[in-house]
């Protein structure tokens, strides 16, 4: 299809083939776009490297590591220099330590708290200030959020804080964005087995659970996200912004 054909598209969160990230980069490809990847450090550029390889086309890659100020503003300088305008930007990152990750959530520490909001809700703030410039055309951005910042999930604890402030951060984004036509909307992701989630306790319980409940009785993969990515950065949903999109098999419903 050629739904992004022409569109330039900043990719942030690729760890590995197993991530989301990269299951919206398929997607996203496969509709024309162009797509320029940031990554975590230089420690990650070889693993990036290795799969845009595999789409076919030169890609362009940034380093930006979210935690530091200095990255993200240097990040979006080389991506205006070498593309100009971008049409959207899929914001694919959070952290908290797994020591954060089980037990009670009233055990949370100050710099585990303080971590977890700075990678996993402050970080989409950032990234949309720096992207904002960029998007003269006016723009889509698109966030992965989950249903422990709604309701309480065993072990999910800091991280879902962090989710509700995400989510929080979205409608004030996209009431800010708004009148540059930049939407801006979160996916709520069903549980999916990738370099993050083995962060959690119980992950093969939550996912047992999805296909007994969920209406689908089944549980989702990167490829269901990245196509619903596709119709959020597509003018197709040119209606939409400061929503929360449930691409969870029906999960989130069910009581
Ligand atoms: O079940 C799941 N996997 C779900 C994930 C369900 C619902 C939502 N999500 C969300 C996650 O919370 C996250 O926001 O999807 C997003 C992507 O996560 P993922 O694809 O599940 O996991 P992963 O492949 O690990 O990608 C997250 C990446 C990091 O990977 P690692 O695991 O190495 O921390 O976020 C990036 C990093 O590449 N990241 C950073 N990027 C820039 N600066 C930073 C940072 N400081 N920290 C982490």
């Amino acid at each position: 299809n050629t739904l992004l054909q022409g569109k330039n598209i900043v990719i942030m969160g690729v760890a590995n083939h197993r991530s989301i990230a990269w299951g919206i980069a398929q997607s996203l490809h496969n509709a024309g776009a162009n797509l320029i990847f940031t990554y975590q450090g230089e420690r990650l550029r070889e693993n990036v490297a290795a799969l845009t390889e595999k789409l076919g086309v030169e890609s362009l890659l940034v380093n930006c590591d979210v935690t530091k100020d200095e990255d993200v503003e240097a990040a979006f300088a080389v991506i205006k220099e070498k593309v100009g305008v971008i049409h959207g930007l899929a914001h694919c990152i959070a952290f908290a330590k797994t020591e954060e990750l089980e037990g009670e959530y009233v055990n949370t520490s100050r710099e585990g708290y303080a971590l977890a909001q700075d990678i996993s809700a402050f970080s989409l703030v950032a990234v949309a200030r720096a992207a904002r410039p960029l998007m003269t055309e006016g723009g889509s951005i698109v966030t992965l959020t989950y249903l422990g910042g709604e309701r309480v999930i065993q072990n999910y604890n800091v991280m879902g804080v962090a989710k509700a402030a995400l989510d929080a951060s979205v409608r004030y984004l996209a009431n800010d964005l708004g009148k540059e036509n930049i939407r801006i909307n979160a996916i709520s992701a069903g549980p999916i087995r990738t370099l993050a989630a083995k962060g959690i306790r119980n992950f093969n319980t939550v996912l047992k659970e999805i296909e007994e409940k969920a209406p689908l009785r089944r549980t989702i993969d990167q490829s269901e996200v990245g196509d619903t990515a596709l119709f959020l950065f597509s003018n197709l949903s040119r209606g939409i912004t400061g929503e929360i999109l449930h691409v969870d098999a029906g999960y989130s419903i069910i009581g």
